[in-house]
């Protein structure tokens, strides 16, 4: 770990400073910073004005940290029932930034953000790259996708704010990442884990020895991966690979981030206050309880959030970070709590297969989702049962089948499945909850 220190040559950067404060002086940032973010939520945004009432709390109630427990939740479906502009707390004219990403069905989910927001998702993904002892001069490629994703676009503004060299390559086309990274003697790479293990695979390939070139960090997130992946990439690529966490709702990544020590995520908890509540009873969990994480945004000012149920599995860490941080630790992102499912990045819920596959005469609600992993990329398959009267001898008329499944599909979830037509009744029938997604990726 020294060596690594003294390689990067890393200074200790002052954006950063916060992540060391006695917890009593980060507590009274939260808890001024929560009353304000309340009372602005309850004056703005119709929505909470109404939960709260409903569960007859005031602002003026939120008097400590634990009050917190008096404020209603939010969930993803919050954001489709108010799509696309309902949970704004901002005027238009204030919003400089849309992202959006996967609702539970067709319609996509849509965050904002104001020029302040957009200040302090910087300030987050600072303080996440000098986690991982990222520096200016470091030269940082980004693969990870550029458009509405907020993973291209929130690094990318990080990595500029602190100072180091971003290369926008966004992702895909690998054979082209691999000869930049070479080219340009690039020093991190930021991606899905997933797909630096393809490109690991792909240069080894092209006879491209990566443990010998300048590359030493890697940050990896937006989707689970497990240590035993971790110990793969840094042993076949020679580097340090960390962990970046987030999600759109409460900013992009940048919520959390490993440091050096890479055991735990420290979330940036002066602006995301993070709870852990158990996902039946919806009580918090004593510390060191695996339950579902759960955020309120403490400064965000075009679309706060409070108490949003993010769906993901930790717990929090009890012991002090031997790094020096005192913001919280949570353990590595392991699952979810609902049928989620993220491939090549891209989160996907199997309702929004099934809005795709009914709008296509001829389906039937029967569908089963099969994901592998080969060479590192996800694959999936969707294989759904057709009625009778489609399922023809005819092969030219199951392709034109096929093609309309594998379209209807791309349109919502912007991914190509492979699509497999099967017979009537052959996809097994289950008693109780159906299982529509088999997931065979070791990861
Ligand atoms: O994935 C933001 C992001 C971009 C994070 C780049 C890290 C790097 P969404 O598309 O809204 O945002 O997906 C959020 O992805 O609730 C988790 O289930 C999952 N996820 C994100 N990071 C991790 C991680 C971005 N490090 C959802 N480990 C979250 C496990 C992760 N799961």
């Amino acid at each position: 770990m020294s060596s690594f220190w003294h390689d990067a040559g890393s200074k200790f950067n002052p954006i950063s400073s916060i992540d060391y404060l006695p917890r009593n002086f980060l507590e009274d940032i939260q808890l001024h910073r929560l009353q304000n973010m309340v009372k602005r939520v309850y004056d703005n945004v119709p929505f909470y004005r109404q939960r709260m009432d409903e569960n007859k709390v005031k602002p003026e109630h939120i008097q400590s940290l634990k009050d917190i427990k008096y404020l209603p939740f939010t969930v993803k479906t919050d954001l489709r029932d108010t799509y696309p502009f309902g949970l704004f707390a901002s005027p238009m004219n204030e919003v400089v930034r849309l992202h959006a990403s996967s609702g539970t069905t067709g319609k996509p989910i849509v965050v904002a953000y104001t020029k302040e927001d957009i200040d302090v998702w910087c300030n987050v993904m600072v303080r996440s790259l000098s986690a991982c002892n990222v520096d200016r001069g470091d030269i940082v490629q980004n693969a990870y996708g550029y458009g509405l994703f907020t993973g291209g676009l929130g690094l990318h503004y990080g990595v500029e704010t602190l100072g180091a060299t971003v290369i926008p390559i966004s992702g895909g086309n690998t054979d082209r990442q691999i000869m930049i990274l070479k080219d340009f003697n690039v020093t991190v790479i930021c991606c899905t884990p997933s797909y630096f293990v393809h490109i690991i695979e792909r240069a080894n390939e092209l006879g491209i020895d990566l443990k010998s070139s300048p590359l030493r960090v890697g940050i990896f997130g937006a989707e689970p991966w497990s240590e035993a992946m971790r110990q793969y990439i840094e042993r076949e690529a020679n580097i340090k690979a960390f962990d970046i966490y987030g999600l759109s709702e409460i900013i992009g990544p940048g919520v959390g981030n490993e440091c050096i020590c890479q055991n735990g995520l420290h979330i940036f908890e002066d602006h995301f206050y993070p709870e852990i509540i158990d996902p039946e009873t919806l009580e918090p969990l004593p510390d060191g309880e695996e339950g579902e994480l759960v955020f309120t945004t403490l400064s965000k000012k075009a679309m706060p959030m409070i108490r949003y149920r993010t769906r993901d599995i930790t717990s929090f860490y009890n012991e002090p970070c031997p790094c020096g941080r005192t913001i919280r630790k949570i353990r590595k992102i392991s699952r979810r709590s609902d049928d989620m499912f993220i491939i090549r990045g891209v989160n996907v819920f199997p309702s929004q297969i099934e809005t795709a596959l009914l709008t296509v005469e001829g389906s039937t609600p029967h569908y089963q989702i099969k994901l592998t992993r080969e060479h590192g990329l996800d694959q999936m398959e969707i294989q759904i049962e057709v009625t009778k009267e489609m399922f023809s001898d005819r092969i030219s008329e199951m392709e034109k089948l096929q093609n309309k499944f594998v379209q209807s599909i791309e349109r919502i979830i912007n991914i190509r499945a492979n699509v497999r037509l099967v017979e009537p009744h052959s996809i097994p029938r289950s008693e109780g909850k159906a299982k529509r997604v088999v997931d065979l990726r070791k990861i």
